[in-house]
């Protein structure tokens, strides 16, 4: 690890005080490392503990969710909601429902949010939460109660200038309604920007669905430019078949390229002729199964079982899904095949090692607090709706969306070069997070 004497004693010390956080650890380190250039630049940042209060939540919140299934067996789960920094305003970020979920994977996510909501320009400061629940195979009631039993505890921590959760893995627009729903009954107000990602009909905004698939092929299709490149043509494999993963696919199609195969928890689908969105939508969102149902459906596809994706051969690899999902390994097989670019459209989801492999070949690579950050800018668009009761349209909102994206593309790019690492879009986004969200901590005082 490249790091200072005083930078690494601060790294030791986050993993002291973090025991058996790994994926914590991991995104703290990497933030360390690319803001060296910026903190030899402007020694400053050091003082007033700065990076330590960085690295430290400004709160974190551990609460019991009891709920009772069709049977009416009562379950035990635990709610987390962490607000890392609210220096640039309210906490914001997203819900994970997955039995994954813990305090470190919250943290990470938390973490990212920081440089990630920074670099939207949008005014927001940065949170993560959700719960160890697993939302498959449980039925639509089963799911609002756990919602409204969550959502009993978390409501006395949330508000539109507080705390402003949305969806992440496992939470879309139905977990969103339910859990908005509760959040009305309990406070009796219809504060709508208390949440974001609502159903059209409750204050969401257009576009939000689509966000941050979109967002991730508008930085892809900057980033090939930059390179001379375009998608047009261009074959793409994507980890995945959620929200994410699905509007990406849609806006690689849209823009000339053919995705061919994407996954999920169970394996990953071959479609050489091009993924049928009409079919993924029917088999992920309409009856929430899994991928072989598609290859079930469409005779050109074939589904492999308990793999991942990444050896079938491709010019563009966007990983969707979890973190840590792309190894060593996989990004050898992917840069032996040609591989031009990776955007990760999720949150860390190709390993240190992976990234390493990729940097050495020259590949373009997007990372997630830059590629997938249209889906947070988004959600601060719908705020804004919110906040003065207005719509608009899809067209309008979307155009907002591909020139946030440009403009963190083109800010990311232009701070990389000025910090002598030109084309590393990675110290771009963390240098260029670090010294928005630090100079606004400095502003603030010590607090
Ligand atoms: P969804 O729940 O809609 O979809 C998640 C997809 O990833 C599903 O296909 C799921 O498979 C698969 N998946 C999830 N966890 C695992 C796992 N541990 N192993 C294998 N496959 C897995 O989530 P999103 O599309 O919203 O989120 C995907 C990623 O994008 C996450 O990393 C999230 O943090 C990130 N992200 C999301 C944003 C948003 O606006 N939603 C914004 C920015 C980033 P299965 O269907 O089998 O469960
Ligand atoms: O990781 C993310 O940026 C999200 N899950 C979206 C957060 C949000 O508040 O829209």
């Amino acid at each position: 690890m490249r790091l200072n004497p005083a930078t690494e004693a601060l790294y030791e010390s986050v993993v002291g005080r973090n025991p058996a956080e790994a994926e914590f650890h991991q995104a703290v380190a990497e933030v360390l490392q690319s803001i060296q250039p910026a903190l030899d630049r402007r020694p400053e940042l050091r003082e007033a503990a700065l990076l330590e209060r960085l690295c430290e939540p400004e709160r974190q919140v551990m609460f019991r969710v009891v709920w009772t299934d069709d049977s009416g067996r009562a379950h035990v789960n635990r709610g987390f909601r962490v607000g890392f920094s609210s220096a640039l305003g309210p906490y914001k970020g997203g819900l994970r429902f997955h039995p994954s979920v813990n305090l470190g994977v919250v943290k990470f996510l938390a973490f990212e949010q920081i440089f990630k909501n920074a670099l939207t320009g949008l005014g927001i400061g940065a949170g993560k939460g959700g719960s160890d629940f697993n939302p498959a195979g449980r039925s639509d009631g089963e799911v609002m109660r756990f919602c409204q039993a969550y959502m009993t505890e978390l409501h006395r921590h949330i508000g539109p200038q507080t705390d402003v959760p949305a969806g992440d893995i496992g939470v879309g627009s139905r977990e969103i309604g339910y859990l908005f729903g509760q959040y009305k009954r309990l406070t009796n107000r219809f504060d709508a920007g208390t949440l974001t990602g609502k159903d059209l009909l409750i204050g969401g905004s257009l576009v939000r669905p689509e966000a941050t698939g979109f967002g991730t092929v508008y930085f892809l299709d900057a980033m090939l430019a930059a390179r001379g490149h375009s998608l047009e043509g261009r074959t793409a494999v994507l980890s995945g078949s959620g929200n994410v993963a699905y509007h990406a696919i849609a806006k690689l199609h849209e823009l000339g390229a053919t995705a061919v195969a994407c996954s999920d928890s169970s394996g990953y689908v071959h479609d050489p002729e091009g993924l049928r969105l009409d079919v993924l939508h029917e088999v992920k969102t309409v009856q929430r199964r899994k991928l072989d149902a598609y290859a079930e459906q469409v005779p050109s596809a074939t589904f492999v079982r308990g793999r991942v994706p990444w050896d079938v051969p491709c010019d563009i690899a966007l990983p969707a899904a979890t973190q840590n999902e792309l190894g060593e390994s996989d990004a050898i097989s992917l840069t032996k095949n040609g591989l031009l670019a990776v955007a990760e459209g999720a949150n860390m989801p190709c390993t240190p090692e992976a990234i390493r492999i990729f940097q050495e070949a020259d590949v373009a690579f997007a990372p997630g607090k830059a590629a997938n950050a249209g889906g947070v800018a988004t959600s601060a668009l719908e705020m804004q709706q919110n906040a003065s009761r207005d719509r608009w349209s899809f067209a309008e909102t979307d155009k907002r969306l591909g020139e946030t994206m440009r403009a963190i593309h083109d800010t990311c790019l232009a701070t990389a070069e000025a910090y002598e690492q030109p084309g590393d879009y990675i110290s771009g986004a963390n240098i260029t997070g670090f010294l928005t969200v630090a100079d606004a901590m400095t502003t603030l005082g010590l607090v």
